[in-house]
């Protein structure tokens, strides 16, 4: 039996990837900036075990099976290829976030997962070829190899498609990202689904693509010039853009809730009132609030106006994947 683990932390995109070239692969049409996050990690050991008929995915102990275990399946097929094994396996994987809040991530999970999976299989691979294969499980799982600023440089192929830090000189743990937790009755459209039918049917989806390496750009300065507020206005900006594809794919959706309009508007009511606060927004109504490590006390005294403590959460800098 072939044994291995990993813990990743989850990463939130300042500069959203949204849209794929290669499906199959997983190459991206616009290249994305992230920030690795420490309070949400993913561990997960995996068993390549000969008796098995059929992979099996405990999450958080419990046998999983939908969406989540095909996703998971398909990329340990990609990993057998690789290694040349037919062995099924057992994945047994923890998310661990400080409330159950609908923020399990597919980023740290299927970076754990590629992880673990190096580990068991003696891959060896380097942190550039770790992140192109957790690429492969889910897009964002290649930014989570690496702590603090990540950038995912597009490539146009599986050789040159993968993820790398940005060093900004330990200013990232200068910074915080508060989550409010958005309730929400809307039925899920997956960040995969969401992002094909807007490549698919979106008029919006170019400005986008034209947008988004502007973007990019002035995020990668903000970085090197510890810009604060470039970071934080193009982020939110950006998120704006994605989300702005949304409304016209056919059929048009969106990922917000009343409660995340309210959210946003309460994130620019603190702005007028002097606090450094920027959102962004992903697949889904939570709202992430950008700010620095030492406003996020007053902030929270002021968000708890409005929003229940238990619905916000406090996240700075993580590290990189750990293998053990
Ligand atoms: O994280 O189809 O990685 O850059 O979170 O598995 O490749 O789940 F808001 C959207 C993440 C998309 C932006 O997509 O998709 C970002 C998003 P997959 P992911």
């Amino acid at each position: 039996m072939l044994q291995g683990k990993a813990r990743a932390y989850t990463n939130i995109a300042l500069i959203k990837y949204w849209g794929k070239k290669d499906e199959d692969l997983i190459i991206p049409m616009n290249s994305s900036l992230s920030l690795t996050l420490d309070a949400f990690y993913s561990e997960t050991q995996v068993t390549f075990d000969p008796q098995l008929t059929e992979d099996i995915f405990y999450l958080d102990g419990n046998l999983e099976t939908g969406k989540s275990s095909e996703k998971t399946s398909q990329f340990l097929d990609k990993i057998r290829q690789i290694a040349n094994i037919k062995t099924f396996a057992k994945i047994e994987s923890q998310n661990c976030v400080p409330t159950a809040a609908g923020l399990a991530s597919s980023a740290s999970g299927l970076a754990a997962l590629a992880g673990a999976c190096n580990a068991a299989l003696e891959l060896n691979l380097s942190e550039k070829d770790l992140s192109r294969l957790a690429r492969k499980g889910s897009g964002s799982a290649c930014r989570s190899i690496f702590g603090g600023f990540a950038e995912w440089v597009k490539g146009d192929s599986d050789e040159n498609s993968f993820a790398e830090s940005i060093a900004a000189d330990g200013w990232e743990d200068e910074l915080a990202m508060i989550f409010i937790l958005i309730n929400d009755q809307a039925k899920d459209v997956s960040s995969r689904d969401g992002m094909r039918r807007t490549v698919l049917t979106s008029p919006f989806y170019q400005g986008w693509l034209t947008a988004v390496t502007e973007d990019l750009a002035t995020t990668k300065t903000a970085i090197a010039t510890k810009d604060f507020t470039l970071l934080g206005a193009t982020a939110e900006a950006n998120a704006l853009k994605m989300h702005a594809t949304t409304l016209g794919a056919n059929p048009p959706f969106t990922y917000w809730s009343p409660d995340s309009l309210f959210a946003m508007n309460q994130v620019r009511q603190l702005r007028q009132q002097g606090y450094d606060c920027y959102f962004t927004m992903d697949a889904g109504p939570n709202v992430k609030i950008l700010t620095k490590k030492s406003q996020v006390p007053a902030l929270l005294q002021e968000l708890n106006k409005v929003f229940a403590k238990e619905k916000l959460i406090t996240a700075q800098a993580g590290p990189g994947i750990q293998i053990f």
